[in-house]
């Protein structure tokens, strides 16, 4: 790595973030660190016996893989006596997790402890995605109502990407930061700074497979970039699909794009496979953070009221003139 570059702590204590409290600093700590080790089991694989289904089910009724429940079950171990918590919740967990009464702190972290689980046993790039919310009392036992707050609440967001190179990305509200682990020292560096999302794009990443149960905004979207070039959008797109977010938000945060999880007609009911608080909100965050736009179709994501914890949402975002284009093609249906 360059002399210059700063590592996580140093970047957590440098002037441009003075405004920061100290047990926030700490906790994103905590959270870096966790992810070290989820990194290092992850790059262990079937050496640690980490592949493969656990037999379970969680909550969405999606089986659980083994590594899915290593991960979670770390982190909650990391973070349960640190004193910053007071509450945790998972995508793996039906119900929230309460901090012992004389180990509560003032936030709330919530976490899709393992994202792109499909991809977990092919050897190909996953993450863990954390959203940090404000809890409203230390002193009232928590409870999942203090969890349902607007995306725009978070106090501070990000995700590690287990890839190639395992990134930690973190946004405190100014801004998005990249660090790169350094896999002798096990150190993050800071790589990346005011990550920016080019405006336009011409790569769009969604499940194309869904095609036949997606609405008419999204179907209109997709058609018109396969026209390409003599098509109304006037070139030729490229598709990208990972089938982690974390990794298809990192390729857009890098060089831009379009990623959508839309309401498909498979299950009509609920609002779309995604989920809001931990998957959602924090993608959101970094990509408004980053100069890109992050809708549901009808809102921005940011501004939705969750109604409950496990809540599932529509999810476009990406490069800000595609997003709007989607938006427009949303209201105008
Ligand atoms: P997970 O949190 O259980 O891994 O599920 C979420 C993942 C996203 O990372 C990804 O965008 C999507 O599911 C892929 O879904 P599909 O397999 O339907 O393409
Ligand atoms: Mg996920």
């Amino acid at each position: 790595m360059s002399q210059q570059s700063k590592t996580f702590i140093e970047f957590l204590n440098s002037e441009k973030n003075s405004l920061i409290q100290q047990d926030l600093k700490d906790l994103l700590l905590d959270v870096a660190n966790s992810c070290k080790k989820i990194s290092h089991a992850v790059h262990q694989g079937a050496l640690a016996n980490l592949l493969g289904s656990a037999g379970t089910g969680n909550i969405q009724g999606e089986t659980q893989q083994k590594l899915d429940i290593f991960a979670n079950e770390l982190l909650l171990e990391d973070h349960a006596e640190k004193g910053k918590l007071a509450a945790m919740a998972s995508e793996e967990m039906d119900s929230i997790y309460s901090i012992k009464e004389h180990l509560r702190g003032p936030y709330l972290l919530l976490f899709d402890p393992l994202d792109g689980s499909s991809n977990i046993d092919v050897n190909v790039s996953i993450g863990t995605i954390f959203s940090v919310l404000k809890s409203s009392s230390i002193t009232n036992d928590p409870s999942e109502a203090d969890f349902l707050q607007s995306g725009k609440n978070q106090v501070a967001a990000g995700y590690a990407l287990y890839g190639p190179q395992t990134i930690f990305v973190l946004t405190l509200g100014h801004g998005v930061q990249m660090f790169t682990m350094d896999p002798q020292s096990q150190e993050f560096y800071l790589t990346q700074e005011d990550v920016q999302i080019p405006k336009d794009t011409k790569e769009f990443a969604i499940n194309m497979s869904n095609m036949r149960h997606w609405a008419k905004p999204v179907s209109r979207y997709v058609s018109e970039c396969l026209e390409g070039s003599t098509g109304p959008r006037q070139k030729d797109f490229n598709m990208r699909w990972i089938a982690s977010m974390v990794a298809d938000v990192h390729r857009i945060l890098i060089r831009g794009g379009v990623f959508m999880y839309p309401w498909d007609q498979r299950e009509p009911d609920k609002p779309g496979k995604l989920r809001l608080m931990y998957e959602a909100n924090p993608m959101s965050l970094l990509v408004e953070q980053a100069g890109g736009v992050s809708i549901n179709g009808q809102q921005r994501i940011l501004d939705i009221q969750p109604s409950k914890l496990h809540e599932r949402v529509s999810v476009m975002l990406g490069s800000a003139n595609e997003v709007n284009l989607i938006m427009k093609y949303h209201q105008s249906n």
